[in-house]
């Protein structure tokens, strides 16, 4: 073997080694991996049947549930047909394993299957394509890790996403032109100017794959404390969640603890998960909705004590939603912040575009001819986070865990996250740990601004 021994091939030689002179010790080198299964089928949205992707574990259900202490050790089949690869979404792996199509990390071939192994963080993630628009056509699914900290609870996953007849490269195209499908809504302040919601006009949204017209109902018994992971998976829709008459506790967010705050109503921008802990105050049925900013769409699932009578709820709430905004981002406080420590890089990130043309672009460049942002293992850094455009963007950065300590100026000891909001001409600062060397990349989490262009790499030195 050519170039340097790396820790994973001493580990795998030691394991050797060991299961010769004792099997016993083997066992568990010898654990299969979990299947993973990206493929295609058909499913019925409001009465009408649709091609999308799939992406389901050992047990057929969508995505994984990792028990407390499992390794991520996965073998990935791509049965999609075409070349595809899945990122982990808010995963701490090494860089080759994150699931980007980097040229030292090409998608996966149709009709193979790739090995992932690496020690997950526990909480609340998801799992997406990161090639081209697959993501749109539902190649996504929940990642959750348990924890033996996690209290005990009945654990619910609530996933969102939006969906379209029409085929994620005719929404695409659909952008190039004036923005008819864009929508513009004066904020609360008629003094400010218009800012934009939504590119494009979805035919439905989707929780847990179903719609209000036929909702997932789950049994909930009253009284047991339940954790609600709330997972905003749509390309480019984001959600107020609603939990209508029930009272919750946000414990966490995108899988990292924070102090609890109460509500029933919060914002969840795309990519984003929440954790939040409730209960049924008496036996009955329970909406929990998601309805989208800007619009009286929503969607849901009901949560319904044994026997509960379920009505049927209209997909349109009676009122619009406003803008999905920091209101909640204020209030978090890390449970586990990171240790205190001068910075010593600071990144500024111009966010710039608009609806038409149909461009995005950070520091003015556009992904994939971008200037990568360098960082250098043992460096504390941050970054601004400076949005000039009308829309917000959801900024995530792949395999670190930042903590956000300025938004609009005002310094907090925030919550430690992979995705956050910067909104209308909003601006943030993030800082991070540079602990984890390779290329990753950093871009909006809008399906449509990332293949627009909002996209840009942060590197370490030394990476080939
Ligand atoms: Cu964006």
């Amino acid at each position: 073997m050519n170039g340097p021994v790396t820790r994973r091939q001493i580990l795998q030689g030691a394991a050797g080694a060991l299961a010769l002179a004792a099997p016993i010790l083997s066992a568990h080198a010898e654990t299969a991996p979990l299947q993973l299964r990206a493929a295609t089928r058909t499913i019925e949205v409001n009465g009408r049947a649709a091609s999308v992707f799939s992406l389901t574990g050992p047990d057929g259900n969508p995505g994984l549930i990792l028990p407390p202490g499992a390794r991520f050790r996965v073998a990935l089949a791509n049965e999609t047909g075409v070349a595809s690869i899945v990122h982990w979404h808010g995963q701490l792996p090494p860089w080759t394993e994150d699931g980007f199509p980097w040229p030292q990390t090409p998608p996966i071939p149709p009709g193979q299957s790739h090995a992932y192994d690496f020690m997950p963080i526990p909480g609340t993630f998801w799992m997406h394509s990161h090639q081209g628009l697959q993501e749109q056509n539902l190649l996504a699914a929940p990642l959750i890790v348990r924890s033996a900290a996690d209290p005990q609870a009945q654990d619910i996953v609530l996933m969102l996403h939006d969906f379209s007849f029409r085929s994620p490269e005719a929404l695409q195209a659909g952008l190039r032109h004036p923005p008819e499908h864009g929508m513009a809504m004066p904020m609360a302040s008629n003094t400010k100017p218009a800012m934009d919601l939504n590119d494009i006009a979805y035919d439905a949204f989707l929780a847990n794959e179903h719609t209000l017209a036929d909702p997932q109902i789950v049994p909930v018994a009253p009284r047991d404390p339940v954790r609600l992971r709330v997972i905003n998976g749509a390309s480019a829709s984001q959600f107020w969640i609603d939990l209508g008459a029930l009272a919750g506790q946000v414990v966490a967010v995108d899988g990292h603890p924070v102090f609890p705050v109460a509500g029933r109503r919060f914002p969840l921008a795309i990519a984003q998960r929440l954790d939040i802990l409730l209960s049924l105050p008496a036996a009955g049925a329970y909406p929990i909705f998601a309805q989208v900013e800007g619009r009286r769409a929503r969607t849901g699932i009901i949560l319904a004590s044994s026997g509960a009578p379920v009505r049927r709820l209209p997909s349109q709430a009676a009122m619009m939603a406003g803008p999905v905004d920091l209101s909640l981002e204020l209030r978090l406080r890390a449970a586990a912040p990171l240790p205190a420590r001068p910075v010593t890089r600071t990144h500024r990130l111009l966010l710039d575009g608009s609806m038409a043309p149909y461009a995005w672009s950070i520091n003015g460049q556009y992904w994939p001819e971008v200037s990568p942002l360098m960082v250098a293992s043992g460096e504390r850094v941050a970054i601004e986070m400076v949005n000039r455009s009308m829309m917000a963007h959801p900024m995530h950065l792949h395999g670190h865990a930042f903590q956000v300590v300025a938004l609009n100026g005002v310094a907090l000891a925030g919550a430690v996250r992979d995705t956050v909001l910067v909104p209308p001409k909003g601006r943030l600062r993030i800082v991070f740990d540079a602990d984890n060397p390779g290329r990753w990349a950093l871009h909006c989490h809008n399906l449509y601004h990332m293949m627009a262009g909002m996209m840009t790499e942060v590197r370490y030195p030394g990476v080939i």
